[in-house]
């Protein structure tokens, strides 16, 4: 029997790419070029980590069933789209939430203890030569706002308690049987906490979220952790109140405008800089992959889907 084709325009892991082959022809081309006899017969799409499936890809492939993207977020799956055309979607929640909760917990411990720095300060002879690194700061007993306490934020909150700092969360609505304190209004967060963590999904009503008057209720004295997406903050206020020392410092996994981060960012001090790294190990990578590969394998026997967004 011929396998069915599957539009990959991504970069998979070899594995994934390899899980998919069993049951699926697998193209690969970018958005822009794929082949019209192709376009024609095609009703699967495998997409995410990093790349997307717009509104123009969608309404040029009739054939289309279902896009499977690799990652939690799918803001750059057009799924307005896909839903006009009954074109289902599925992302892959829940298993990256322990990784980016890691990443998440060691952005802010690099930050306030310097830890690049410090490596640094040792790799270039200078314990020897210049004596004691100096002091930092330490995470235990300060406060800490999730902007976002979803499936991950959930997770980093547990964690942000095993190192006894006091927990707090803003978001659209106030969840039942949760034990950390609500605010209704984010500046009025950032305004109360020593840490700012940004972990809700990119889109529409999540732009620009972290305001300028977000950044300045947080502080001098204040820390923004973006693991999120690059579009929920004001990157160029950002950087203008870290450079003036009108915000304290920022650990970011992401960016506006991935894998471009700006010069001045980049010549910062008072940052931890990540590119995208928050569900980037093996083992949840595997996760990840394995479950857009079910998923599409699902819709090919007929099977309710793990994990639909459309
Ligand atoms: O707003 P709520 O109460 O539905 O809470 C959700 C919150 N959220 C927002 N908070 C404020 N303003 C908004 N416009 C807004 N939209 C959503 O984000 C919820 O607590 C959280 C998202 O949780 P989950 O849907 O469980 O997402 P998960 O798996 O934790 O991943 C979050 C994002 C992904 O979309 C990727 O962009 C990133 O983490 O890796």
């Amino acid at each position: 029997m011929t396998k069915p084709d599957l539009l990959l325009l991504a970069s998979y892991p070899d594995p994934v790419v390899s899980a998919l082959e069993r049951d699926f022809t697998v193209h690969r081309h970018s958005e822009d070029a794929i082949p019209a006899e192709l376009a024609e017969r095609v009703r699967f799409v495998a997409t995410g980590n990093g790349s997307g499936c717009g509104r123009a890809t969608i309404e040029g492939l009739p054939r289309l069933e279902i896009v499977g993207s690799f990652g939690v977020g799918y803001d750059k799956v057009d799924v307005a789209a896909a839903r006009e055309r009954g074109v289902r979607v599925t992302n892959t929640p829940d298993v990256l939430n322990d990784c980016v909760a890691e990443v998440t917990l060691a952005l802010m411990l690099a930050l306030c203890h310097r830890l690049p720095q410090a490596d640094r300060y040792v790799r270039d002879g200078r314990w020897e030569r210049e004596g004691d690194f100096g002091l930092t700061a330490e995470l235990t007993g300060r406060r800490a706002g999730i902007l976002g306490l979803g499936r991950i934020g959930k997770e980093i909150a547990s964690r942000l308690q095993a190192f006894r700092m006091e927990v707090v969360y803003h978001g659209r609505n106030r969840q039942e049987h949760q034990p950390y304190p609500f605010y209704a209004d984010l500046a009025e967060m950032a305004r109360d906490v020593d840490w700012l963590v940004v972990i809700a999904p990119g889109s529409p009503s999540t732009r620009g979220l972290v305001s300028r008057e977000v950044l300045e209720a947080l502080g001098p004295e204040g820390h923004l952790v973006n693991v999120a997406r690059g579009s929920l903050v004001d990157e160029p206020a950002m950087i203008e109140l870290l450079s003036q020392g009108r915000l304290g410092g920022a650990a970011l996994d992401v960016f506006a405008q991935e894998p471009h981060v700006p010069e001045e960012l980049r010549r910062l001090e008072n940052v931890v800089l990540l590119p995208h790294q928050g569900s980037a190990t093996h083992k949840t990578r595997a996760a990840m992959g394995d479950l857009v590969v079910r998923n599409l394998r699902a819709h090919l026997r007929g099977e309710p889907l793990l994990s639909a967004v459309a």
